[in-house]
């Protein structure tokens, strides 16, 4: 039979990596292990909590709002706060950031501190929850600046490429944690009955090119001209300049349409529109577009927001939106180009 191998074999055997030759590509140190066990086990909690549904009573709004002016989901809150009370006494982080709470969460005093700086969207796909289609966790890990005692904001404020983990944990027919430390992506699926993640799948890449594109098409008199005319062409299929014809998929999670391109490819697009000049984009940086864009990279794909990487933004609010294209390399390259041409 072959070896199963679980999240903490894994992680413990990066571990080791970094014990052996502290500066090899996904090493991980200790505390990071530490962290990245703790955030897994926060999603089986949030699991558990998603598949009871009306039974559990999670399903429905809350009586409140975040900080986007969204109305929260009961499991938006309830996934929230599993993250930070599984987080927030391991010693391992010195503040935490979520798409649910305006401000940063600095580790109570009566815990210690660690280097880490935790963010999170605790439950992406709000709008999916009560129909009962797939939803998620997306995570991204930074180290805090050395110099003072006392955490900011300013401390989370660090481009893409700073991340030291980033991943998501998709609740769906399975659930499924996809994580990078830097050395590539691995997936690992919830063995419910013996309660732990095993490793299902390691090396993932995207490929290259791709006949399916993700987006949200009733915004299609709102957009630039750069991505209404690569979707045009896509539209156009074997008649068109691309002479191939395309599929179209919107799952409306982030989480779902990723993990459909980390599988078999494609490309998925949030773009700025018109609806809201003012706004980047729908989706945040922080912990949507950076962790996300980390993982497709590390897959082999590209993320932009049409005129540069995504990862080299500096960011300068916590929240921040952002434009996002991702995916199959060739695509998202033919998508930047075209917003090159028309600039
Ligand atoms: P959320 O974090 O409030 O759930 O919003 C993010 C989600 C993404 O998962 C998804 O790609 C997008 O919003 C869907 O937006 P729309 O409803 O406009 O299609
Ligand atoms: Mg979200």
């Amino acid at each position: 039979m072959t070896q199963r191998i679980s999240l903490t074999r894994y992680l413990i055997e990066k571990q080791r990596g970094h014990e052996g030759k502290a500066d090899a590509p996904g090493a991980i140190p200790p505390q990071l292990r530490l962290l990245l066990e703790v955030v897994a086990r926060a999603c089986k909690s949030i699991s558990l909590a998603v598949t009871k549904g009306a039974l559990g009573g999670v399903l429905g709004a809350a009586e409140s709002e975040n900080v986007q002016g969204e109305i929260q989901k009961k499991l938006d809150i309830i996934a929230n706060e599993v993250l930070i009370e599984a987080n927030e006494w391991g010693g391992h982080l010195a503040a935490m950031a979520s798409e649910e709470m305006e401000g940063i969460y600095t580790v109570p005093n009566r815990y210690p501190q660690g280097e880490y700086l935790l963010m999170f969207d605790p439950l992406d796909g709000s709008s999916n929850i009560d129909v009962n289609v797939s939803i998620g966790t997306i995570f991204s890990v930074l180290i805090k600046a050395p110099e003072g005692p006392s955490v900011s904001e300013q401390d989370f404020l660090q481009p893409g490429h700073k991340q030291v983990a980033a991943g998501y944990c998709i609740y769906g027919p399975q659930t499924t944690l996809v994580l990078t430390v830097g050395d590539g992506v691995a997936m690992f699926t919830l063995d419910r009955e013996q309660g732990s993640f095993v490793l299902t799948q390691e090396n993932v890449r995207v490929p290259e090119d791709t006949k399916e594109f993700a987006i949200n098409m009733s915004n299609m008199r709102h957009w630039d001209a750069p991505v209404k005319r690569y979707i045009d062409e896509c539209l156009q299929g074997t008649e068109g300049p691309r002479g191939k014809d395309f599929n179209m998929r919107w799952i409306a999670s982030m989480v779902a349409d990723v993990h459909r391109i980390l599988t078999r490819g494609g490309v998925f697009m949030y773009p700025w529109d018109k609806r809201e000049p003012e706004k980047p984009g729908k989706l945040r940086l922080m912990y949507e577009a950076n962790p996300m864009g980390w993982l497709i990279e590390q897959a082999g794909g590209a993320a932009t927001d049409g005129k540069q990487r995504i990862l080299d933004i500096q960011p300068t609010k916590l929240h921040q939106r952002v434009s996002v294209i991702l995916g199959s390399k060739n695509e998202v390259d033919r998508v930047t180009r075209y917003h090159a041409e028309a600039a």
